[in-house]
């Protein structure tokens, strides 16, 4: 279906500075809450660890670990007045504290409290990369990384275990949560913008590409505005547009969607409607079909509803949002209108409030035979349950279009209440080691096949 988001905006080059700064066309409102904040579904590490809603009516909800720098802060006026030079010391370890909680120093994520199924290892593949979220495997040992909040685009160079180098590609963007490869550019996508970095892998090392604006025509909204972004087997651009509320009935053709775009940004078309927050999608290797996770409402209480698995063999599906939740499950306000047959149930219920984001289909040959083609998914976790579910990679089992089956793959990043890391993307070496993007470490972890 047409629509006016296909109007091609190529070729115009960014007003700003790269690579370390940009004049965003579409700026964010002024005075606003940063809106890796305000929308609290799907939080980044960088927000109030306070978890009470923002937007809903919303139960207070049992506070984050607190960093220690917080507490301490009122002390170093005090310090600064009697010994400056001590003052810029506990300045020093302050920042040190809450790096810990965003993420620097490799040698302090516990990865070997990281549990995965016997034979295989993870350690810290990058780390100094806050809010890392979406992964873009590059040639030549480099991977795109996106975020939310931090508005930076990072290229990770890396000698197949871990990264060697980290540069910041960009800077200022708007919630640049979304990168994709193709002919050798890179595609960076804000809340309303698509950009293009042209032959970014050959200019790493010299004058970096000014991106050109492929599309400035998506929806503004921040709430569920962040996009996971992907080239299909069509070579189109799949492009996400969330419901820009917790629940709403919102225009069809330009929220609560997934869409396709050509490279150039021309011919929109919704591929799958009735999708609440999609943040992850790939397509079976054999069958090219589309796969999605789905984000489920929130305030339905602790147990319902799941996040979805999502399977899309063709174009103009609808999988239910607002009306029908998890395939059978009536929505209190808009299940009235619609009834959960008319629409497409997922093929997997994945949990209630684990925040199922990042998937990708296995495809490559270091794991054992039985993973090839699993699915695995990267849950951030919850953010608004009683007691705290997710923060780990799931593995589920194909038969044919059908899930045999879903299992933890690694988890540990929750302990109790307490949280060190919550998975954002998963992605594929081409050695077939795995890795696993967190935002609030603010690193990549690589799992391998040891063999054992
Ligand atoms: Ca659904």
């Amino acid at each position: 279906m047409g629509g006016d988001i296909g109007m091609m905006r190529s070729d115009r080059t960014i007003p700003g500075k790269f690579p370390y700064g940009v004049d965003p066309a579409v700026p964010v409102a002024p005075g606003a809450v940063p809106a890796r904040c305000a929308d609290p579904v799907e939080r980044g590490g960088m927000c109030p660890p306070a978890l009470s809603g923002t937007r809903d009516s919303a139960p207070v909800m049992r506070a984050a670990p607190r960093t220690r720098a917080p507490a301490a802060r009122p002390l170093l006026s005090q310090l600064a007045t009697a010994s400056p030079g001590l003052a810029l010391l506990v300045a020093a370890w302050l920042a040190t504290g809450t790096a810990f909680a965003q993420g620097t120093a490799s040698a302090r994520l516990p990865v070997e409290r990281i549990r995965l199924p016997p034979g295989f290892v993870i350690s810290v593949f990058a780390d100094n990369l806050p809010g890392a979220r979406s992964l873009a495997v590059g040639r030549d040992n480099v991977i795109f990384v996106g975020t939310r909040g931090a508005g930076r685009v990072y290229a990770v160079r890396h000698d197949g275990s871990r990264a060697t180098r980290v540069s910041t590609l960009a800077s200022g963007l708007n919630q640049p949560n979304g990168v994709a490869l193709r002919d050798g550019a890179l595609y960076v996508a804000e809340v309303s913008r698509i950009l293009r970095f042209d032959d970014i892998e050959s200019r790493l090392d010299g004058d970096l590409p000014r991106p050109v604006v492929v599309t400035d025509r998506f929806p503004r909204e921040t709430h569920h505005g962040w996009k996971f972004i992907a080239f299909g087997p069509d070579r189109r651009l799949y492009v996400p547009v969330g419901a820009p509320c917790n629940i709403c009935a919102p225009d069809p053709d330009r929220h609560a969607l997934i869409s396709r775009i050509n490279a150039d940004g021309g011919d929109y078309e919704v591929v799958a409607r009735g999708v609440r927050n999609s943040v992850g999608f790939d397509w079976h290797p054999q069958t090219g079909e589309l796969w999605f996770t789905d984000n489920g409402r929130d305030w339905l209480g602790d147990d319902s509803p799941d996040d979805e698995l999502n399977h899309a063999p063709k174009p103009g599906l609808h999988f239910g949002f607002p009306f029908c939740h998890q395939g059978d499950l009536p929505d209190p306000e808009f299940g009235r209108r619609r009834a959960c047959g008319e629409f497409v149930a997922p093929v997997a219920k994945l949990g209630p409030h684990v925040a199922a984001l990042g998937m990708r289909f296995y495809t490559g040959s270091q794991f054992p035979a039985e993973y090839r083609h699993n699915i695995f998914i990267a849950e951030h976790g919850s953010w608004n349950r009683s007691s705290r579910i997710g923060y780990r990679v799931k593995r589920v089992v194909l038969e044919g279009n059908r899930v045999a089956r879903q299992e933890v793959f690694a988890e540990g990043w929750l302990e109790g209440e307490r949280v060190w890391g919550r998975p954002v993307d998963v992605a594929t070496l081409p050695d077939g080691s795995l890795l696993v993007s967190d935002d609030h470490a603010g690193a990549i972890y690589r799992i391998a096949w040891g063999g054992r």
